[in-house]
């Protein structure tokens, strides 16, 4: 098990759009194991792995209370169940300290694969719902700021440089 270093915005590498996983060897799982691992460290309920530099659509999740149900979506689909939305104030650990409501679909069915590479679906509510397209969001390359305004953006974006430095 190893801890990965996670990308922070506005690296240009959480950008990168990623690619479909094809093989289920050794190396997903030790990605898988890694991933756990880090997103425990830093006490996050969901990490995607462009969040981790790499490009390969694999998201972990741990959403419950006693982080006894980890969670693995592998080629995530979602579809959405009906119209109505969710307000949901979500944070990243791309986006450390800022949070902040976004609004999606609250009501959606799942299709992934799982370790092995075996297909699943579940429909998921509340916040699984939420969490699970804003992961999905991360494979594609888009990050929760980009639902806000502009000017909300830019002060994240420069709150972080600061931070950093
Ligand atoms: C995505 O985010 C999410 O700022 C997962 O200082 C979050 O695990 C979806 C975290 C909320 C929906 C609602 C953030 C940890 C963790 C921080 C996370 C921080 C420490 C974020
Ligand atoms: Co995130």
């Amino acid at each position: 098990m190893a801890r990965l270093d996670i990308l922070e915005y506005p690296h240009p590498r959480l950008r990168i759009k990623a690619e479909p996983v094809t093989v289920f060897d050794e190396s997903i799982s030790q990605l898988i194991d890694d991933m756990f691992e880090t997103m425990a460290e830093a006490q996050g309920i969901g990490l995607a792995a462009s969040q981790v530099d790499v490009h390969q659509r694999v998201i972990v999740m741990d959403i419950s209370d006693e982080r006894d149900e980890p969670r693995i979506y592998i080629n995530p689909e979602i579809e959405v169940l009906e119209p109505g939305t969710l307000p949901y104030d979500e944070g990243c650990l791309s986006v450390p300290g800022f949070y902040e409501t976004v609004e999606r679909p609250a009501n959606v069915i799942i299709r992934a694969l799982d370790r092995d590479g075996n297909a699943f679906e579940e429909e998921a509510v509340g916040l699984l719902a939420v969490c699970i397209q804003h992961e999905i969001d991360h494979l594609e390359g888009r990050l929760f700021v980009d639902y806000l305004s502009p000017l909300k953006r830019d002060r994240i974006r420069k709150k972080l440089k600061k931070q950093r430095a």
